[in-house]
């Protein structure tokens, strides 16, 4: 199998510089005309030949011509990988006809029909399977592009720019061309056609310019499009204010699509988004489902300027857009919401998804060195580890040298294709600093571990605290350096406050920081807003735990001591379970001191009217069951679902008048609206519900049934539902039939309908989730439904995926197998749960690894899921 390398990278020997296509648009054969205006790169070495090498892929080619001479065709050759002809001596002009059949693209890249409409996704290498084309991302042209459309079908017809000219055709089609004046390599391009609705807005920029904001959807979901246009002009006004940035063109369009492969692309002026991240209204979205709308509309507009005027040099680079605009997605929605309570949850998907990543078989550096397939490198690792880098570049340099260097980054690098070390140089330049440490965490794969060890000198009133890191090896790095990372550290006095707080920056394998004037012996609370992305190995006192919770002036660490005081429990809960011969109540009774300690810690928590709503709902929720299994190997997922679940019903049963005081007194008669405070106060309801069904009392039950009769919105509905979910209670049929009936033709909100039920802990899931394969609405054609269905039982059901009789592996490795042949970058996403084999038992083990030998058999695997299931076996 091919594979790419880093340091294989050469700068193309042909430019495009303009390119016009036309498209005449069929579902079944579309004929596209491209125009290519090519020209030599004036650095390239001479003696080097002429040979012209254009991308393409899974087209039909009708002709090529050179300066307006078709070539014979004895004069190009063509492959699966593209097409070659000898370049004349100037500068020239292609002229390309290819066919392709967007009805039958279920790979969802290059152009392909959704529902009735046709759209594109290029980014990576979509643009390929378009027309023959230098796809690659250090080739950037302008682009004219007409489109021609059967005008009852079509009367929608969009690509990237400016509209200059549209008009009647005979036969019922009509045209429309577009200009983008940007120059932009090919993944942004896309194109739009279909019978759209129009839901319409504006935006003032901050030079007084006049921006059309459209958002285009399906006919009937007009209604849902409000939260992600008001995110949309939230976003424009933030980067304005927060970087300085101004949106570049007079029209802005967004269109959600029913089958999509990822959340959203950011191709420029003409953002293409799943529909499940834009239709939001009360009755048919969570708040969880707004907040991901709020931040992916707002980081897709942000790649305009960190992405699209400034983009990547090549795909190893991926993080310079992805790493910088998830930082600033996720700082947007910290200063939209609570900042608090934005940085748990980014630090709480970091640890669920890119420590186990970084910890694995597919664990790879921020900025990788090889690849089989890119789409493949779409990672946590890419993306989350990439943003706490930038984070950390924020810490060190605060948030005036920060903007210094991002001011500098754009203005030396506008309109270019450019690298990590060109953003990093940038950010040493505007600051007169040195990131050459820094940048390994660019190079260096797997989490840094970090230990601390403090010690208090009464007489010099000194605390001095020893720092130690260290990184296992991963696949193909064994040695690793010492890093350079900020750790912040308070350190709280008796009564509760801090006596000292400073960021320290550890650059050594051990290194000794010393705080001066500290009165009393200290309780540590380190690494304080999670500044350094490693895991601290030291343990605390249980007793420390619990005053951090109860105490720190750092919000973050406050949930974090709750998360490790619970994970200690639980893993020694775990412990006693399996001595105990799976008796989970037995094992509770063993740490009966521990638990007691935390129940009255949680209950501070919960009583504490000073700590905002949305903070007391995170900090009251336990690990989940995939975190717990990644503190323990081989990992027992029976257990750990069922000492997690009798720890929970000792807090319920323990805290029962409080949580039932706190769902009662956060009842709400208003009129549901998405914003941050009233989502809070759901949430800790919603909390509050869990842990009186869980303490096992039938009438909790009762009340979650009540509750999704009575709401009369999703987030509400959801939260009974999600409870009741895994209960035998009637409540439970009749919920889930009520919504069935109501969203049966909304695929949006029936996915949720689907994912709900692939999670439930009940004995038949298994069986429920195949007869689901045989629903109406399930089709494995549509990425949505295949991650609802198939995804959410494998991630969000580690009882039944990891059943011990092998059943969920079997029936999953069908699916991945059946997928690959229908969209394979889907397939490969997919497979990564199976990679997890070496956390389990032997008996798991093997079952997992035989699942992916039986995945690497296949015929014509693809080079998606070859490349997932080679690294995950190995
Ligand atoms: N930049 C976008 C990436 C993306 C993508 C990549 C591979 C295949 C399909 C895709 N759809 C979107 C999304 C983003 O990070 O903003
Ligand atoms: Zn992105």
């Amino acid at each position: 199998r091919h594979v790419i390398s880093r340091k294989d990278y050469k700068e193309p020997d042909f430019f495009v510089e303009k390119v016009e296509l036309v498209f005449d648009l069929e579902r079944e054969v579309t004929n596209v005309k491209s125009r290519l205006f090519i020209h030599a790169n004036p650095a390239r070495g001479t003696g080097v030949d002429d040979e012209v090498f254009l991308h393409g892929e899974d087209m039909k080619l009708v002709s090529v011509s050179i300066n307006e001479r078709r070539l014979a065709s004895g004069d190009f050759t063509v492959d699966q990988e593209g097409l070659r002809f000898t370049a004349p001596r100037e500068a020239f002009i292609a002229e390309i006809e290819t066919q392709i059949s967007p009805a039958n693209n279920t790979r969802l890249e290059g152009l392909y029909v959704s529902q009735s409409a046709f759209c594109t996704q290029c980014e990576a290498e979509g643009f390929r399977r378009i027309t023959y084309f230098p796809d690659r991302p250090d080739v950037m042209a302008t682009f004219k592009v007409t489109i021609n459309a059967d005008k009852s079908s079509c009367p929608v017809l969009l690509s990237n720019g400016n509209l200059i000219d549209s008009g009647d055709l005979d036969g019922g089609r009509h045209f429309a061309v577009w200009e983008d004046p940007f120059p932009k390599p090919s993944y942004l391009f896309a194109l739009v056609a279909g019978d759209l609705a129009c839901v319409e807005d504006s935006f003032k920029t901050v030079s007084g310019r006049d921006v059309a904001l459209r958002i285009f959807v399906e006919h009937g979901n007009e209604d849902r499009c409000d939260y992600a246009m008001d995110s949309l002009k939230r976003s424009m006004k933030w980067d304005e204010d927060v970087y300085g940035l101004e949106y570049d063109l007079d029209l802005f369009n967004i269109v959600a699509v029913s089958d999509f492969n990822m959340g959203a692309m950011e191709n420029k002026s003409l953002n293409v988004f799943n529909a499940k991240y834009i239709l939001a209204k009360p009755d048919t979205a969570t708040d969880m489902d707004f907040e991901l709308i709020e931040s992916i509309v707002a980081h897709e507009y942000f790649h305009n300027w960190s992405g699209n005027r400034v983009t990547c040099r090549d795909w190893f680079q991926l993080s310079l857009k992805e790493g910088l605009t998830v930082f600033r997605d996720q700082e947007f929605s910290a200063d939209q919401r609570s900042r608090p309570v934005q940085r748990i949850k980014d630090v709480a998907q970091l640890r669920a998804r890119q420590f186990p990543e970084d910890g694995g078989p597919l664990a790879h550096p921020v900025r990788p060195d090889s690849y089989m397939e890119i789409n493949n490198f779409y990672t946590a690792t890419v993306y989350e580890k990439g943003a706490e880098l930038i984070r950390m570049m924020h810490t060190l340099l605060g948030p005036d040298g920060y903007r210094k260097g991002i001011d500098l980054y754009f203005d030396r690098h506008d309109g270019q294709a450019v690298t990590c070390d060109d953003f990093a140089k940038a950010m040493e330049d505007a600051n007169d600093i040195d990131f050459t440490q820094l940048k390994l965490w660019y190079s260096q794969a797997g989490t840094p571990k970090l230990w601390w060890e403090g010690d208090y000198d009464a007489d010099a009133k000194q605390y001095r605290i020893t720092l130690t890191q260290k990184t296992d090896p991963t696949p193909g790095q064994s040695d690793k350096k010492p890093l350079h990372m900020p750790v912040s550290i308070g350190l709280l006095g008796a009564d509760g406050n801090d006596i000292a707080a400073k960021t320290v920056e550890l650059t050594e394998a051990t290194q000794e920081f010393v705080f001066d004037g500290v009165t009393e012996k200290p309780v540590v609370s380190f690494n304080r807003g999670f500044s350094a992305p490693v895991n601290v190995m030291t343990d605390q006192p249980d007793a420390e735990l619990v005053f951090l919770m109860g105490n720190d002036s750092d919000a973050f660490n406050r949930w974090e001591a709750g998360q490790k005081y619970a994970t200690r429990l639980i893993l020694s809960a775990i412990s006693n379970f399996e001595e105990n011969d799976g008796n989970a109540d037995a094992a509770l009774n063993d740490v009966a001191v521990a638990v007691d300690a935390f129940i009255g810690a949680m209950q501070a928590t919960l009583l504490n009217d000073g700590l905002d709503k949305a903070f007391r709902a995170d900090a009251l929720v336990l690990p989940g069951e995939e975190f717990i299994s990644e503190q323990r190997k081989p990992a027992n997922p029976d257990a750990i679902h069922q000492v997690r679940n009798a720890l929970r019903k000792r807090i319920g049963v323990a805290l029962m008048d409080d949580f039932e005081n706190t769902y009662h007194q956060n009842a709400s008669n208003a009129a549901f609206t998405p914003d941050a405070l009233s989502a809070g106060q759901r949430a800790l309801r919603a909390t509050a519900l869990g842990y009186l069904v869980a303490s096992g009392e039938a009438r909790f039950a009762d009340l979650a049934s009540d509750q999704y009769k009575a709401s009369d919105n999703m987030t509400d509905q959801m939260a009974a539902l999600s409870v009741l979910n895994h209960l035998d209670h009637p409540g439970r049929a009749d919920a889930l039939a009520d919504f069935e009936n109501r969203f049966a033709k909304d695929g949006v909100v029936l996915d949720k309908w689907f994912a709900l039920q692939a999670m439930s802990s009940r004995d038949d899931t298994l069986a429920r989730v195949k007869d689901l394969m045989g629903h109406p609405a399930f089709t494995m054609r549509n990425p949505n439904k295949v991650r609802s269905l198939i995804g959410a039982f494998a991630v969000g059901n580690p009882r039944h995926f990891h059943a011990k009789d092998g059943s969920g592996y079997e029936f999953y490795t069908d699916r991945l197998i059946e997928l690959d042949d229908i969209n394979p970058q889907v397939a490969a996403r997919l497979c990564a749960p199976l990679g997890k084999w070496a956390k389990y038992d032997d008996d798991r083990a093997d079952m997992m690894k035989a699942a992916l030998q039986r995945i690497l058999a296949k015929e014509d695997i693809s080079r998606d899921l070859y490349e997932i299931a080679s690294k995950s076996a190995a």
